[in-house]
């Protein structure tokens, strides 16, 4: 059984990265039945809860308002919405839903309290509940912790170094405080990042390198190959080849033995052979649904086709961990908290205006 390591130098990792890749593909595959059943794989389905809009300058992203993509902007979506889209998810085998935002942080406001309130309408579905809602406060984590939450995804997206090409609006310490207030919450880590940017295979291990230096490890890695989206600055990209992926899957899946890396975006540029080989290198997790958030993902019926051939099942929720309790002192919505904290100032007294309130 190979061991769990936050000493892995850039070396090391640069070296399996480089490795044959047959020879890579065989020592991954073997890490992969050391640590999990290879014909189980996580099924999570993706629900954009706010579209587009974003004040962030993320180079990769059709969400951002800095950009003219062809997203159009949405409000926050309803209970009902999300609920359905739950049901929806439940009945197509998925044991997660994964609610994103197009935020650049999440404010103490309705919105968020809307957000716990979802957040605690899928958990009674016996879903587990994940959002990416962007950077948050270790309050905010606790709160979502107590909604009954299970993960919390926040990508540190590329190495510390190329990090700086993709995004001005937020730096890499940004990213890592926000993972460290989820942990301090109790919630699990999803992190992982994206290829296919125009970084190094250095930045790749750059960025495996950092994801290892968390403690405990993030309990799911997504690996996403870039899906050019028109209008944003990296249109022109060119589609990273399957070989990179396999090879990215493969590395991961050998520095964070127990994490399970997630085949994320990208799979529709991809074919089946392609993502049976990313599967053997230790996959265990794919994002399922025709949409991802605003970018299409492979039909439902066609990624079962792909389960049935390779034998493959999908995973049932909290197989890989308990079920969170609510804790329903603690989610309260925004307003309760407001006026427990503006007449609880110690030594000061505000002087109700009541004939004011009246007119
Ligand atoms: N606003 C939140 C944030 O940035 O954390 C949540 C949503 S954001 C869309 C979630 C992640 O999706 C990003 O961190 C990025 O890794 C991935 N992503 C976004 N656009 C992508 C694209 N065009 N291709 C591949 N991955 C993408
Ligand atoms: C992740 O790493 N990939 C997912 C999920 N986390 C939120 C998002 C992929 C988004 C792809 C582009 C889009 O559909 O907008
Ligand atoms: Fe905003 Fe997230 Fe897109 Fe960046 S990745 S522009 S933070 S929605």
């Amino acid at each position: 059984m190979s061991s769990i390591r936050y000493d892995w130098t850039k070396e090391e990792i640069l070296e399996i990265y480089n490795r044959p890749l047959i020879d890579l593909i065989y020592e991954a595959a073997t890490v992969h039945r050391q640590h999990h059943d290879p014909t189980d794989v996580q099924v999570s389905t993706l629900l954009s809860i706010k579209t587009g809009g974003c004040s962030e300058d993320c180079g990769y992203c059709s969400q951002s308002a800095r950009y003219q993509t062809k997203v159009e902007r949405s409000e926050l979506l309803g209970i009902e919405e999300v609920r359905k889209a739950a049901k929806s998810a439940k009945q197509s085998g998925s044991s997660r839903l994964c609610m994103g935002a197009a935020w650049r942080n999440v404010r103490d406001n309705y919105e968020f309290d809307q957000v716990l309130e979802m957040v605690k309408a899928v958990y009674d579905m016996d879903l587990e509940v994940c959002c990416t809602l962007g950077m948050i406060t270790e309050d905010q984590a606790k709160r979502l912790a107590a909604a009954g939450l299970y993960a919390y995804n926040h990508n540190i997206d590329t190495s510390e170094e190329y990090y700086k090409e993709i995004i001005s609006t937020r730096g890499f310490e940004d990213r890592l405080k926000t993972l460290r207030n989820v942990r301090k919450a109790k919630l699990t880590v999803c992190s992982g990042g994206i290829i296919g940017m125009g970084e190094s295979p250095e930045d790749r291990c750059n960025m495996l390198l950092a994801l290892s230096k968390l403690n405990p490890h993030p309990e799911s890695v997504p690996i996403n190959g870039l899906v050019p989206v028109e209008g944003t600055p990296l249109e022109d990209q060119e589609i990273v080849p399957i070989w990179d992926m396999v090879r990215m899957i493969a590395t991961t899946r050998i520095v964070l033995p127990d994490t399970t890396v997630r085949l994320s975006a990208g799979r529709t540029q991809m074919t089946d052979e392609g993502q049976a080989l990313c599967f053997l290198a230790g996959a265990g997790s794919i994002f399922a649904g025709d949409k991802l958030l605003t970018t299409p993902n492979p039909e439902t019926s066609k990624d079962m086709a792909l389960f049935q051939s390779l034998g493959l099942k999908a995973q049932r929720p909290y197989q890989k961990g308990e079920k969170p309790t609510v804790d329903e002192a603690v989610y309260k919505t925004h307003s309760e908290r407001v006026v427990k904290i503006k007449w609880s100032r110690p030594g000061h007294t505000i002087e109700r205006n009541e004939s004011a309130s009246c007119k």
